[in-house]
């Protein structure tokens, strides 16, 4: 069966949900798998004041028994502890108790105008409360399981943040796991110091000129086997996968691999990833501006996505709007929010590139079991390092 997942729940509603189905049956699982990067969400400089407000924790709900899968749905709650705050009136289920007046300033950079057409609604509320970037969370915990699946066959999977608005961190194309080791440990995730200090003051300028940043951030899987996506179809390449998913991901605007759109400005000759092969490592570059990935397939180097989110689009001075009640000119609606939240979004890349690396593990070795998966897994390794005869 395939991996895939849904998410449910709404910004300011009881809970998010993600139900994950496909898993093999077997898979040990324990809470710090979802709740730690859950827990890394919530961190990075420029976040809102819901953030004081949250402390995200993945109940499992179903799909589970003993610590283990069972192979049916996994379904994961996360509470919106804010929800206390808006259940009687603006998020009430059923009749609220008082009359909720309906919120009628789209913001530009949002999903409220074209939501609002869209849906038939002359309220932004319901297409505000879904499109919000705090779904993610539900997203995260998904990831999380994945990749408890992936550090079973040796897959680690490690983010930063390159670039917040004019502040860029040094290129690094040579990383390692360990590189990663204090990397949430720089307010911005970002593994420069210099460029840490600077990405955070920049951030700082930003909320007091009332403003918002974007920036880029690099996600790194490490240690997988070549082999996974397929070059036969589009949509069967794990290029157009991962581009899908990054893309999924609210405020996001651009994707690249590997040297991405610099390969549009080098000649061949130094576009390419060479072939070494020797006994000790098998086959091997020395180069990666593929980023892990040639013909839509895994080829054994890590896989590097890189990806642009655009600057948070509420802001404390609002830009031009129009009244969609009178179509009057008015300024935005405005509501409290993030000045930048390039840090977050790193770790929402992880769970989006672990899930569909999981994905493509599925599909390639299949089974019912972690029995059935760990064979072909082992079968396919062996063949691939020519030690199954
Ligand atoms: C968001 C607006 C803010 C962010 C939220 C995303 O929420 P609120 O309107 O409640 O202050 O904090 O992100 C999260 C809650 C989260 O968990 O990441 C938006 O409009 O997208």
């Amino acid at each position: 069966m395939a991996l895939t997942y849904r998410t449910a729940g709404e910004s300011h509603g009881p809970a998010l949900f993600a139900m994950v189905e496909g898993l093999p049956a077997g898979l040990e699982l324990v809470p710090d798998d979802i709740d730690a990067d859950l827990a890394r969400r919530q961190l990075g400089y420029g976040r809102g004041g819901r953030m004081k407000i949250e402390t995200d924790r993945a109940q499992v709900k179903t799909g589970l028994r003993h610590g283990r899968t069972i192979g049916s749905p996994l379904t994961l709650e996360i509470v919106n502890r804010d929800f206390a705050n808006w259940s009687e009136d603006r998020m009430a289920i059923w009749e609220p108790q008082s009359p909720v007046e309906p919120i009628t300033l789209p913001r530009p950079g949002h999903a409220d105008l074209a939501g609002m057409l869209k849906y038939g609604t002359d309220d932004l509320r319901p297409i505000l409360e879904r499109a919000s970037a705090r779904e993610t969370a539900a997203r995260v915990a998904a990831g999380g399981v994945a990749k408890a699946l992936l550090r079973r066959y040796g897959v680690e999977i490690r983010s930063h943040v390159v670039t917040v608005g004019h502040v860029n961190a040094p290129v690094r194309d040579d990383l390692s796991v360990e590189d990663f080791a204090g990397v949430d440990d720089s307010p911005v995730r970002c593994l420069d110091a210099e460029a840490s200090a600077a990405m955070r003051e920049a951030i700082k300028a930003a909320g007091q000129d009332h403003d918002t940043l974007g920036g880029i951030f690099e996600v790194w899987a490490f240690g997988l086997m070549p082999g996974l996506g397929s070059h036969v179809s589009g949509d069967s390449r794990l290029d157009a996968r991962i581009g899908a998913a990054f893309m999924g991901i609210q405020a996001i605007k651009g994707v690249e691999m590997g040297a991405g759109f610099e390969l549009g400005r080098i000649p061949g000759s130094q576009a390419h990833d060479e072939i070494f092969w020797d006994e000790a490592a098998g086959y091997h570059r020395r180069t990666n501006r593929s980023g892990g990935l040639e013909g839509g397939m895994t080829h054994g180097a890590p896989v590097v996505v890189r990806a642009v989110m655009k600057p948070i689009s509420t802001l404390s001075r609002p830009l031009a709007s129009v009244d969609v009640a009178t179509k009057e000119p008015k300024k935005a609606f405005k509501e409290r929010s993030d000045i930048c939240a390039v840090p977050a979004a790193a770790v929402v890349g992880e769970a989006a590139l672990a899930f569909v690396l999981a994905q493509a593990l599925i599909d390639k070795f299949g089974g019912d079991s972690i029995a059935e998966l760990d064979a072909s897994v082992e079968r396919y390794l062996a063949a691939v390092r020519g030690t199954d005869t």
